[in-house]
């Protein structure tokens, strides 16, 4: 039987379109998703919306319009943005889905009648953008700590979840699973912030907000936000339902991703919730950096404050998703926060698409055009050192690839990609195929050069895919290639088949005039 590989995204809040933020976490996951196919793995990637609540009903009464008109053309804008990233996610969730309320009122239910959640009342500080309540302590100079905000006092009915009986069984959660929250910096950012200084029980339910999942015994209450969005990665699988096959296929999940600031829900909330249930936890839960816009997080509500233009929606045409998806991947350190900026991206495009990647595709197909009437050349096995070293140079990055893959570390494993390029425009300059042509019997020399050009190209490309699936497929098409097949002896230097014709493959990434689009972009 194959492996599973069951990935997750934050399911977002469609409070306002989605944003380049949004997409990053959805690009990383879909570059996994992506790899992990290509492995041979069964991979289950769901993302999806996160529907209920005040901001929502906000944002609806805002445009005139109820929820469910207001929510709908969201999540329209959302499906199209993926499908303009080329995202190959297998279930889309939203929590105002049928199945889901339902699933998640029997949760509910359950740990109630399990003794998990009680009825108590609510006094505290209140921020309405985050959905969020403070203890007096928890805020910063009388505002809200994560939002900086306005607060105010409530009180109110609420049920709670006993979060507070956790700690112990958390504590030994992270020290008996040191892979369970990477990155590993972000377990004593746990410990100390919220564990050891003693968990709150947590409120699970609202009268006030209206816009949510009622609870089945007590529907004056509505389910408050984590404990309705938390369960979405077990109830899109069937839990809860009649017909639990996807649960028992795919759960515990492989990964969840989602970013830094929510690490507290998903590292503490979620395993409490799990455990309450009697359920297997998810066995790692990555929480990513920020991408930072101008040295701030860039956000909902500062997207539409920006001049430069970051609106995947716009860029995506100009540039391709392939772009902004390699550019995500690879300035953003996987993990850390990282800057975004117009001027970056359009360099990157230029420097590693362009003059690296497409650069060596492009000057390898001319060359077995012009040698060998565009003909792949037989494999004819060579001892010249410098064909050894890039052999050896690629197969230990092929492996690099591989381990960072599995440790969830994309920017490294696209930097080791794009050695691999890089190694192979340095062995061009090196041997000079072009020298080799003119020399008198130089033929057999120039075929092992530019075959094992072809292969190196291949093996990056495999490689590459998951990152930049639209440029990759057309060049490994051009190979003769399947671009759907798995990774199929990778490191062998003997994979394509000799005396096939090359397909055509028109400019890749063509080269950007820099200052012209940035002009262009400001102006848009
Ligand atoms: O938090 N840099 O939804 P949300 C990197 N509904 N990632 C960013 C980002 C940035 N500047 N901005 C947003 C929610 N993200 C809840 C989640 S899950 C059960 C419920 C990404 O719409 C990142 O993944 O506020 C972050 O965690 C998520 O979007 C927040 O999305």
């Amino acid at each position: 039987m194959k492996d599973k590989f069951y990935i997750t995204t934050p399911i977002y809040y469609p409070s306002n379109k989605l944003t380049l933020g949004n997409s990053y976490t959805t690009i990383v996951c879909d570059v996994l998703a992506r790899f992990n196919r290509k492995l041979g793995k069964d991979v289950f990637y769901l993302t999806g919306t996160d529907e209920h609540g005040q901001k929502v009903s906000q944002a609806a009464a805002k445009a005139g319009v109820d929820e469910k008109t207001y929510l709908d053309s969201i999540i329209a804008d959302t499906k199209d943005l993926w499908a303009l990233l080329d995202i190959s996610y297998n279930k889309f969730i939203r929590t105002t889905d049928e199945y889901h309320e339902k699933a998640v009122q029997k949760i509910f239910t359950e740990l109630y009648k399990k003794g998990y959640i009680y009825k108590g009342a609510y006094k505290g500080w209140y921020c309405t953008p985050c959905e969020s309540f403070w203890t007096e302590s928890q805020l910063i100079d009388g505002k809200c700590p994560d939002c900086g905000r306005e607060v105010k006092f409530q009180e109110e009915e609420a049920y709670f979840f006993k979060l507070s009986e956790f700690g112990d069984r958390l504590l030994k959660l992270y020290n008996d699973n040191p892979e369970f929250l990477l990155p590993k910096s972000r377990v004593n950012e746990m410990v100390n912030n919220f564990i050891k200084p003693g968990l709150s029980d947590l409120c699970v339910s609202r009268t006030s907000v209206k816009w949510g999942v009622p609870v089945e015994f007590d529907p004056n209450h509505t389910i408050y936000v984590w404990i309705d969005a938390l369960p979405n990665y077990i109830t899109a699988l069937g839990y809860g339902s009649n017909d639990t096959t996807l649960f028992d296929k795919y759960w515990p999940a492989d990964v969840h991703v989602i970013g830094k600031e929510i690490v507290r829900f998903h590292a503490i909330v979620w395993p409490a919730i799990l455990m309450a249930l009697g359920i297997e936890l998810p066995k790692r839960v990555f929480g990513h950096g920020w991408i930072l816009f101008g040295g701030d997080k860039l956000s909902k509500s500062k997207t539409a404050l920006t001049k430069e233009c970051i609106d995947p929606r716009v860029l995506v045409p100009l540039y391709s998703a392939d772009a902004i998806r390699y550019m995500l991947c690879r300035e953003i350190p996987f993990g850390s926060d990282g800057n975004y900026s117009t001027e970056a991206f359009l360099t990157r495009f230029n420097a590693d698409l362009s003059n690296n990647f497409g650069n060596l595709v492009s000057r390898t197909f001319s060359m077995v055009k012009k040698y060998f009437d565009g003909v792949v050349p037989e494999c004819v096995d060579s001892e010249d050192p410098d064909d050894i070293a890039l052999k050896d140079f690629v197969k230990a990055e092929v492996k690099n690839v591989k381990e960072h893959i599995a440790s969830l570390d994309i920017t490294k494993a696209v930097i080791s990609i794009f050695n691999i390029f890089t190694e192979a425009n340095t062995y061009i300059q090196k041997v000079q195929p072009w020298a080799v042509a003119k020399l008198e019997g130089g033929e057999t020399r120039l075929k092992q050069i530019l075959r094992l050009l072809l292969e190196v190209i291949r093996i990056g490309t495999e490689l590459f895919q998951s990152f930049a699936p639209n440029a990759t497929s057309k060049v490994l098409t051009a190979l003769n290639l399947d671009p759907n097949s798995t990774f199929d002896d990778l490191e062998s230097f003997h994979q394509l088949e000799a005396g096939k014709k090359l397909g055509e493959l028109g400019i890749l990434f063509p080269r950007l005039d820099i200052k012209a689009e940035m002009e262009k972009l400001a102006s848009l």
